[in-house]
């Protein structure tokens, strides 16, 4: 049920900002950090060398708490682990896969571990292994995706599991807030209202794209390799379905996604490019401050939830 994760984590709004690779990096971060809720670092793009240099920028730009994410896909998982151990980095969320192997080891270093799951067992597999809380993230969510919906996952995390469970995936605005907090989430975890915040690093054309962007514009690629991806429609997506249709092999279909991401994010070339994004896009109107981000989202919810006995 209900915990308070303002007073775990030690930030103002119960609002976390979600990892994105190549995107997440120390200025949006800190930004989020200094705004209240809790600047997330992504490392999915960076070796351990590459890590810890993010870390040091971010620490020199906020004194107030953040998160750094382990991507477990990565091929540098164990130094960018060794290098978040060293830093003493205060919470680490980890995501597509199980961060098990590295539970001891975060203990030792004092860090608190909060794993995104995509399914009831997964969640309940963490909370054995010990972790402090688990981002429940559902299938609107942007890039690496599972089934099953947030509106549906939530609420069967929440009466699986005792720990504080955070909602992600199809959340923009105090609404979204208001909703994850009756299903019994604790607090948020928003991604794609953070990519067109003023102090984002990525590149102009993807921010515009996201603010053209409509409820029905994402599509899922992968789903044949077994790591679904969520993403805005456009000519590498349609060039990746045709590969599919046609039973491409996985080496080919891996091939055009292989630096897809950093062709959208750093060179701007959204047609090409891996333009990942949520489903909430279409709610996503203009850029702002994070500051100004957060303090609308929150001031929405707290609107909501002062009008809630009217709703009966
Ligand atoms: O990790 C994400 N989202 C991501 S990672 C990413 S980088 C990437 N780029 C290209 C291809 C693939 C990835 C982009 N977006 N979200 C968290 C998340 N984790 N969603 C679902 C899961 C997940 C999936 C399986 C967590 C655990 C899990 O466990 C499997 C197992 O049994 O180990």
């Amino acid at each position: 049920m209900y915990a308070d994760i303002c007073k775990l984590f030690g930030i103002k709004y119960p609002i976390i900002q979600g990892a994105m690779a190549w995107i997440s990096e120390a200025g949006l971060v800190a930004a989020v950090s200094n705004a209240g809720g809790m600047g997330v670092l992504a490392t999915g793009h960076l070796d351990g060398e590459g890590c810890r240099r993010e870390i040091k920028r971010l620490k020199s730009m906020t004194d107030k708490p953040y998160a750094v994410n382990v991507m477990l896909l990565s091929e540098h998982v164990d130094d960018i682990v060794n290098v978040i151990c060293e830093e003493k980095v205060p919470v680490v969320t980890t995501g597509a896969g199980s961060p098990g192997k590295y539970m001891a080891k975060f203990k030792e270093a004092g860090t608190r571990v909060i794993p995104v799951v995509s399914s009831v067992a997964l969640a309940k597999i963490m909370e054995r292994e010990g972790v402090d809380a688990v981002i429940a993230e559902g299938t609107e969510s942007g890039g690496h995706v599972g089934k099953t919906t947030t509106m549906a996952l939530v609420p069967q995390v929440v009466d699986a599991v005792k720990i504080p469970v955070i909602a992600a995936g199809g959340i923009a605005d105090g609404r979204g807030i208001a909703a994850a907090v009756m299903l019994g989430a604790s607090g948020v975890q928003i991604g794609t209202r953070f990519l067109v915040a003023e102090e984002c690093s990525v590149h102009p054309n993807y921010k515009a794209k996201i603010i053209k962007a409509k409820d029905i514009d994402t599509v899922t690629t992968g789903m044949s390799t077994g790591h679904p991806v969520r993403i805005l429609r456009n000519k590498m997506t349609r060039k990746y379905e045709a590969l599919e249709k046609n039973n491409a092999s996985a080496e080919e279909l891996e091939e055009l996604g292989r630096g897809a991401l950093r062709k959208a994010v750093v060179d701007g070339d959204t047609d090409n490019g891996s333009v990942m994004s949520g489903q909430i896009a279409g709610l996503v109107k203009k850029e702002q401050t994070c500051a100004e981000i957060i303090e609308e989202m929150y001031g929405e919810y707290r609107e909501l939830m002062a009008k809630k006995a009217e709703f009966i």
